[in-house]
């Protein structure tokens, strides 16, 4: 058994894997920015599971930030088999002439720049890992540009580059990484994309039935215990009623 790293553990995806991986009786450490709810989630693991669970809470998109908590591990858990850059997110919804430049900051930020900065503090800790495993989350929105949709597929485009980067770059190590491309999920995404707005978001999954955050734990734990030679690029997940970002079976 070993140690999973889950970035954005507080909610949505990231929750439900780290209760996957805890399931399967590793140990986990779960990173987000709403200290209240790592301390939940740690707490229902720990009930739930009896596994060993460490939160850091940490802004992926402060570099400082993400080294000096991942510096602060003590060396019992600075040996990490599997990290999961799952933290993310869209921010607004918007024409290129009508996005705001603070979400396009945030977007390139969290789920570009974040992504590398905890990469990159993560992967001295792998070294000594008999399976070492890296998923990135992108997204169907890194696969086609939708209206409105312009800088976060931008940036989940460039999370599916990195991650064909990370497989040529980390060959030698022996690293198994994997894209894991969501389509339409009900999770909190939405009300962070629409700033908030219930029912908004809500609207979003209205007349399908969307994927939930099990269903993305499900693929990842299949993934991870495939035996070892085997390594699948990426999986691209959609409901049943979603072909793409812009056809819907809705009824
Ligand atoms: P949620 O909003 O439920 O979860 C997002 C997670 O990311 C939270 O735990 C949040 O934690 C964390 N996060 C966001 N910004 C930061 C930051 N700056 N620093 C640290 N942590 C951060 O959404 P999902 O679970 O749906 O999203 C998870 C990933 O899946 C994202 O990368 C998203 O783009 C991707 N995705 C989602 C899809 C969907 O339809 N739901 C489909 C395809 C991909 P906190 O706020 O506590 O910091
Ligand atoms: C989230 C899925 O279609 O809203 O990445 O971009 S979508």
């Amino acid at each position: 058994m070993g140690t999973a790293f889950i970035t954005g553990a507080t909610s949505g995806f990231g929750e439900a894997i780290a209760k996957r991986f805890a399931s399967e009786g590793h140990r986990v450490i779960i990173t987000g920015r709403r200290k209240e709810n790592l301390a939940a989630v740690s707490k229902s693991i720990q009930d739930e599971f009896k596994t060993e669970v460490l939160t850091l809470c940490f802004d992926v998109r402060k570099k400082n930030e993400v080294k000096s908590a991942i510096d602060s591990l003590t060396v019992d858990w600075k040996n990490i088999d599997v990290l999961v850059n799952n933290a993310g997110g869209a921010h607004g919804f918007g024409t290129i002439e009508d996005g705001e430049l603070e979400d396009w900051d945030t977007m390139i930020d969290t789920n570009v720049k974040g992504l590398l900065y905890v990469t990159k503090a993560v992967l001295p800790l792998m070294k000594q890992s008999s399976n070492p495993y890296i998923f990135n989350i992108g997204s169907t929105a890194g696969k086609y540009v939708y209206e409105k949709g312009n800088v976060y597929c931008a940036t989940k485009f460039a999370v599916d580059a990195l991650t064909q980067a990370m497989r040529i770059d980390l060959l030698k190590k022996k690293i198994r990484v994997t894209a894991i491309h969501p389509g339409a999920a009900e999770t909190e995404f939405s009300e962070v994309r629409f700033k908030g707005d219930k029912e908004k978001a809500k609207s979003v999954y209205k007349g399908f039935i969307p994927l939930n955050a099990n269903d993305i734990a499900d693929v990842i734990s299949y993934c991870f215990n495939t035996p070892m030679h085997v390594n699948i690029n990426e999986l691209v997940i959609v409901p049943t009623a979603q072909a793409s970002p812009f056809y819907f079976n809705k009824e």
